[in-house]
């Protein structure tokens, strides 16, 4: 049922396993240790890798899988940088016989059979996260809103639009915040795209804090380099980021534990990129016939700032 030309990689006298895979491009930190740990777990599984960078641009990710499938790789990977739009083009992998593994982000398809497996991590369960993390810290440092009412202005940075993970971390924060017995101490203010790079964070805070200035009490990026950037935009504009607003993001880089350890943010919940070794086991295992999990997430943790300096030594990312 499998392509005729699957084999067992590495392994002892099967022919080398062809990947192609499909990255969305270098848009943040995280997105770098994806890639590294991705082209690393290929070249440790014997796998040859055919690595194609989209540049943020769904067309390119089509035009690539098309080129794989022409080429006639043993399997396709990919991530999804928007998850819908995706149906011709599995179907035609599909039709190919190419088994089709989605990485990191999540596809809305007509037909769950046009994937085989889905390795990534759980955007509903980090926006969660994010908010009883801030719910818990507010009341632990016993906060008062900063415009003197009563609740706190929230303001958030989204990732890229139509992006499962923007879509679901903003969904997992609102619907905690919805349920939770403190809703009405908290005021959404304003949440605007930024696309998930340090560059646009920092000018869409800026944005926010010329509206709001003020108000804003606390700030939710959906990734560490978003609020990386708007750290920069806080303290040009004259107020301590970490303290006049609190500071809480997605991802755990390196980066943000250095501006946690600095006082200048709050908290990261942990999203992890090392997903290369789980791909390559699994794409042996398609192709070796067996029965993979059809959704795989990876472990994941939420690390405040009090942590943040005894942690950044073990941090791989
Ligand atoms: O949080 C962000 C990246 O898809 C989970 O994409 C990933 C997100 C990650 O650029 O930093």
């Amino acid at each position: 049922e499998q392509s005729a030309s699957s084999g067992s990689g590495s392994g002892s006298g099967g022919k080398q396993i062809t990947m192609g895979f499909s990255q969305i491009g270098a848009e943040s930190e995280w997105r770098t240790a994806n890639t590294e740990s991705i082209k690393q777990a290929a070249k440790d599984a014997g796998i040859n890798l055919q690595f194609s960078d989209a540049q943020q641009k769904q067309e390119n990710q089509i035009k690539a899988i098309r080129s794989f499938i022409a080429q006639g790789v043993d399997i396709i990977a990919f991530v999804p940088i928007v998850e819908t739009g995706w149906d011709t083009v599995l179907k035609e992998a599909k039709d190919a016989k190419i088994p089709v593994i989605v990485v990191d982000r999540d596809v809305k398809v007509s037909d769950d059979s046009l994937y085989v497996a889905k390795i990534g991590t759980d955007s509903v369960k980090e926006g969660n996260n994010v908010f009883k993390w801030i719910d818990e810290y507010m009341a632990k440092e016993k906060k008062t809103p900063r415009d003197g009412g009563s609740q706190y202005n929230v303001v958030v940075l989204e990732g890229t639009v139509g992006s499962s993970v923007a879509i679901r971390r903003q969904e997992g924060f609102k619907d905690a915040m919805a349920k939770s017995a403190n809703a009405g101490k908290y005021n959404l203010l304003a949440s605007q795209t930024g696309e998930f790079t340090r560059q646009k964070g920092q000018e869409v805070m800026e944005s926010f804090l010329k509206s709001y200035g003020p108000k804003i009490d606390i700030l939710f990026a959906h990734n560490d380099d978003m609020a990386l950037g708007a750290i920069q935009a806080i303290e040009k504009a004259g107020l301590k980021p970490g303290k006049d607003i609190t500071i809480i993001s997605i991802d755990g880089v390196k980066g943000m534990f250095q501006a946690m350890i600095d006082g200048k943010a709050n908290c990261t919940v942990e999203c992890n990129p090392l997903q290369g070794p789980l791909l390559m086991e699994t794409a042996k295992k398609i192709l070796a016939g067996e029965k993979v999990e059809k959704l795989v997430y990876v472990d994941e943790g939420v690390f405040p700032a009090d942590v943040a300096a005894k942690t950044l030594p073990e941090r791989k990312y």
